[in-house]
């Protein structure tokens, strides 16, 4: 197959291109470094080390395993380098992780907000469009977000639910209650593909993830340049791959409030396993096809509570420590998702408890001394700050 991967230089979207290729598919790889730019502006950086673009990624891929990829260096929102793309590559399938993926980033201010929307929903636009115009069979395989339903006080289904009111019946998307910009830019791409599904009719796959954690795939093991980014700041590290990175250098768990927020997770690996599900199954055209994307469900207590004993197991003492939760969120509530599509379609589970915590101490220790520890602890707060009446 022909496949494009929109964000193709990030956290996912590298790894994820390196399996395609390496299973016979010709890869092309779009983006624009907004990702590499952030961290740049803010002081971080990925604690594994990276190759400089996607120019210098390829070419490694190439000297060591003989596989060739092509790239574009160039921004979704763009619609000449959309338009271009398309017209040359003439994907058969693409996998968009090509968005600002960070809650804490759209909640900074005004500017980071409406950026991060505008990036995330004018960029997926413009794929549309192009899909439209330019390779209307194609199949759209979206990274959304399992934030984009909250935590709502019922069972959330997966993508959409029979609702019977004043004696009728529908089925319907699912509500959505999401906690930050970022997650409703995700909610604002949903709506946005389900309508070219059924006007144009497109075919689309919205993965509704959870929270991703790990280091490794078979790829990055390779060789150490094949490595992915891995961060662990306040804006752009996930809950577990911080916390493994607090363990290991000492620091206390910065477990948010109660700790009882609860969300889906699941292994880099598996987010890998699913895209590829996805792909190797295409929906109908005219189908908007919502799998929920995650294998275990933990709250962040929990989480804290298996790396403090993996902590153990290694000889190192993890404290934790409660901090006020600078997110508005819900500390304690039900959640109970279904996530079943795709373990119907083959998806074997990588579960926390089997494989991982040891691990990713490894390897976090083997890069200790380029630990940046200024942004570790929370800065970003969710309520907007009041400003002072003018005299
Ligand atoms: P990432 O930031 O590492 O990857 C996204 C990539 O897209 C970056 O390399 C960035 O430079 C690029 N990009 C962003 N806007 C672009 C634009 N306008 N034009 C071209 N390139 C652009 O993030 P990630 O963690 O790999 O996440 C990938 C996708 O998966 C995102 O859409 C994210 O919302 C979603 N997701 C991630 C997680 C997670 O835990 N990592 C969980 C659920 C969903
Ligand atoms: N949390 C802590 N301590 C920390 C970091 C986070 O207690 O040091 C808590 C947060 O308050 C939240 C939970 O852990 O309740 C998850 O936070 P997170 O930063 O790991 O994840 P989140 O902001 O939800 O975003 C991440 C990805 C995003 C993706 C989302 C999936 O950055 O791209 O969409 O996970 S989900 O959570 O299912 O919406």
């Amino acid at each position: 197959m022909r496949i494009l991967i929109l964000g193709g230089d990030g956290y996912l979207g590298w790894p994820t291109a390196m399996h395609f290729s390496r299973r016979g598919h010709e890869v092309h790889l779009v983006d624009n470094y907004l990702r590499r730019r952030a961290h740049k502006e803010n002081g971080t950086d990925s604690l594994t080390p990276i190759l400089p673009g996607l120019r210098e990624r390829v070419a490694a891929w190439k000297e060591i395993t003989g596989l060739d990829m092509t790239s574009t260096e160039g921004d979704l929102v763009d619609w000449p380098v959309v338009e271009q793309v398309f017209g040359e590559f003439q994907p058969e399938a693409i996998v968009h992780y090509g968005e600002m993926p960070s809650a804490p980033y759209s909640m900074k201010d005004r500017e980071h907000a409406a950026f991060t929307q505008t990036n995330n929903v004018i960029g997926t636009m413009n794929v549309l469009w192009a899909m439209a115009e330019l390779a209307p069979e194609s199949h759209l395989v979206k990274l959304g977000t399992m934030g984009e339903y909250g935590t709502p006080n019922i069972d959330i289904e997966e993508g959409y639910i029979e609702i019977r009111h004043n004696g009728r019946a529908d089925t319907l998307p699912f509500p959505k209650m999401p906690g930050s910009f970022y997650h409703l830019s995700k909610v604002h791409d949903s709506h946005n593909i389900h309508f070219t599904c059924r006007i144009w009719g497109l075919r689309a796959t919205d993965l509704n993830q959870g929270v991703v954690y790990g280091i490794e795939t078979e790829e990055t093991r390779l060789d150490a340049r094949l490595a992915t980014r891995f961060d662990y700041d306040e804006v752009f590290g996930t809950a577990l791959n911080r916390f493994c990175l607090q363990a290991v250098m000492g620091i206390p768990l910065t477990v948010y409030g109660k700790g009882g927020q609860t969300r889906g997770y699941l292994n880099l690996v598996d987010t890998i396993q699913c895209v590829d599900l996805a792909l190797s199954n295409p929906p109908a055209r005219g189908e908007f096809r919502v799998f929920n994307q995650f294998t275990e469900q933990f709250s962040v207590v929990d989480l804290a509570n298996i790396v403090q004993e993996a902590g153990a197991h290694h000889g190192i003492e993890v404290r934790v420590e409660h901090l006020d939760n600078p997110r508005v969120e819900m500390e304690e509530h039900y959640y109970n998702a279904r996530h079943t599509k795709l373990l119907e379609l083959g998806l074997e589970p990588h579960l926390l408890s089997e494989t991982l915590v040891e691990s990713m101490f490894d390897t976090i220790a083997r890069y200790g001394d380029r630990v940046i520890d200024r942004h570790i602890l929370p800065e970003t707060r969710w309520r907007a700050p009041v400003r002072e009446p003018q005299p």
